[in-house]
């Protein structure tokens, strides 16, 4: 297994630049041995060439999902491990109210993390490493909006402030030392699907970095949110979405804090509304099926991003935990943190790491994002699974990324804390 995982790893650790020049050199090699190549060679090398250093460092950092080496046997080892390692949710009794946007999330002592689904039903072909080990967290009461950001909302302040989010601002030459100056424009990050079938270990197949990709155009300039109001707002890069959460009275949730509301009372389950991710056929969550990443098929109704509180909310009122649109959390991402807690005493309210390690990429300072996107399948990634976890550039963007904030209780709320079991 260690051979495999290194082997994978060897090249995620290469540096951007060095991953532009290997797509290069393989794109030359290629056709220079075989003048006849076919169209899937043509649009390899058509990609290539049309990733800007810029262009592809912001996808690489922008990305949580990318293939590992894992193998069946290990996954069901962990498997094993992993689901015996949750303990009940023990909830605060507390006399908090959900309102119309918000809801009373009263928090409580859980397990927190995930099991390596890799080999399970819908599980994936990623372990997922980084949610485990499993271990115990309380977290106080707090609200949480319902939904993710609408562009609605998102315009309002942008109305009220004048805000302008990261991917309208031009990138700097600090931010990317080395990089052409006419290769320094404003733009994001914006998923593309292929014409046919790609192989599933080469990002730049689906991911472009597009000029003038931005909120208002969260597929290029040529789009807009013509009758997307109630959509979430994506092409938000971390620093975007707490300035809107500031300017609301509100704050980013906490890894841990996002986890207790998306698992709604329940302990260990895969998804926020149960084990199996279709209840009685029906489809819970915005995700994608069909053929990745060439064809959506979008049997759960919706292809690519869609409306908030199309699919059912959890128990604590809360739509769209999983699928639709990742949500930045306030943590930093560090692949090791679960293993910074001690097994045998729960942590209160922990607010992740003092920095960011995310050993693909480790120049890059990640914030985590949690719930997946309308990108999730079991073919590539399954981080719609409620115990997983993602993460991004703090500074990047795409279209299948938006947020949603948490506000403190009031006093008033008179929560009373339960003692965790000890362990
Ligand atoms: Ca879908």
């Amino acid at each position: 297994m260690k051979i495999k995982l290194s082997q994978f790893h060897g090249i995620a650790l290469l540096t951007v630049p060095a991953l532009l020049l290997l797509l290069l050199v393989f794109q030359g090699c290629h056709t220079a041995g075989n003048k006849n190549h076919n169209e899937a060679d043509t649009a390899i090398s058509r990609r290539a060439t049309n990733a800007s250093a810029t262009g592809f460092n912001k996808i690489k950092a922008a990305i949580s999902c990318t293939k590992n080496g894992m193998i069946k046997e290990d996954s069901i080892l962990y498997m094993h491990q992993g689901g015996e390692a949750f303990e009940p949710t023990v909830v605060n009794v507390t006399t908090g109210k959900s309102n119309a946007d918000m809801a009373w999330i009263p928090g409580g002592t859980f397990s927190m993390g995930g099991i390596n689904p890799t080999g399970m039903t819908d599980g994936g072909m990623e372990a997922m490493d980084d949610a485990r080990p499993v271990h115990r967290v309380f977290v106080d009461g707090f609200y949480m909006d319902k939904t993710e950001v609408t562009n609605a909302q998102f315009a309002k302040f942008v109305k009220a402030t004048g805000y302008i989010t990261v991917a309208e601002q031009k990138p700097t030459a600090a931010e990317f030392p080395g990089v052409p100056p006419e290769d320094l424009v404003a733009g994001s990050v914006v998923f593309t699907p292929p014409s046919q079938k790609v192989p599933l270990n080469d990002i730049s197949q689906w991911w472009s970095y597009q000029k003038g990709a931005d909120w208002r155009h969260p597929l290029g300039p040529g789009s807009d949110l013509k009758e997307k109001e109630d959509y979430p707002v994506v092409q938000v890069a971390w620093e975007d979405a707490v300035a809107y959460a500031k300017w609301s009275g509100k704050r980013l949730p906490t890894e841990a804090e996002w986890e207790f509301a998306a698992r709604g009372g329940k302990a260990g389950e895969l998804y926020p509304w149960g084990n199996q991710l279709q209840q009685k056929g029906r489809w819970m969550a915005n995700t994608f099926q069909g053929s990745f990443p060439d064809h959506d098929n979008a049997e759960d109704g919706e292809t690519g991003l869609g409306p908030v509180k199309k699919y059912p909310a959890n128990a604590y009122g809360l739509y769209d935990m999983a699928g639709n649109a990742w949500e930045w959390c306030a943590d930093w991402y560090r692949s090791d943190y679960y293993n910074s807690f001690n097994p045998n005493t729960v942590a209160y309210n922990p607010k992740g790491p003092a920095n960011s390690l995310d050993p693909q990429e480790p120049g890059q300072k990640k914030k985590v994002q949690r719930g997946g996107s309308f990108l999730c399948t079991d073919q590539y990634c399954t981080r719609y699974m409620v115990g997983s976890r993602g993460k991004g550039e703090y500074r990047s963007a795409t279209n299948h990324v938006g947020f949603r904030c948490v506000q403190d209780a009031k006093q008033s709320n008179n929560q009373m804390r339960v003692a965790p079991k000890s362990l």
